[in-house]
């Protein structure tokens, strides 16, 4: 069983730039792509600072359970604390969509909804992955969509929302 996990990691309190190098440090050899950084603008309303998103493609043989407690785990492992819904954090990993042996996980769980249900409406997680994988879909309640397609139909203000920094890699 091959699990192909799509992650995206973000953070804006503290050293967000070395929270994320972490998170893509713990996955080691499971690492299949990984975007560079991108400086965004923040989602959700919050008033707060700008945030540093990369997105991650990921193999391994973990279930999707097992995708999200490792999440968790570098979370935790970031000291972040949960307080305000879409507020300031120190590190924040979502499982955003997971393949088993190639076919696309759907799942209702609410503690795990896949594919991740906002992924679509976020330039700061479609940008980054679309760097990562240039062929990448997703699923939404319109039927399977190339990512790029779903990018570009965002609203112009969120796209110039999302910028792409250094040429950091890793
Ligand atoms: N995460 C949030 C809320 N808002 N905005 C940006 N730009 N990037 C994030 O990672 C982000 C956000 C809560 O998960
Ligand atoms: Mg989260
Ligand atoms: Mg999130």
């Amino acid at each position: 069983m091959t699990s192909r996990a799509v992650l995206s990691a973000g953070s804006n309190l503290g050293d967000s730039r070395a929270r994320l190098a972490e998170v893509v440090e713990a996955l080691g050899d499971r690492v299949v792509a990984v975007s560079g950084v991108y400086v965004t603008a923040p989602w959700g309303g919050v008033e707060q600072d700008d945030f540093v998103n990369r997105t991650i493609i990921a193999d391994s043989e973990w279930s999707p359970r097992e995708w999200l407690a490792f999440c968790r785990e570098c979370e935790r492992a970031a000291d972040r604390v949960r307080q305000v819904r879409w507020g300031p954090r120190t590190l924040d990993v979502d499982v955003i969509s997971v393949e088993v042996d190639g076919a696309a996980v759907r799942s209702d769980d609410p503690e795990l909804t896949l594919p991740h249900p906002r992924a679509a409406e976020r330039a700061f997680v479609l940008a980054p992955w679309l760097e990562a994988d240039p062929d990448a879909r997703l699923w939404t309640p319109g039927g399977e969509r190339p990512v790029a397609e779903l990018l570009e139909a965002l609203p112009a203000t969120e796209r110039a929302g999302v910028r792409r920094d250094a040429e950091q890699t890793r």
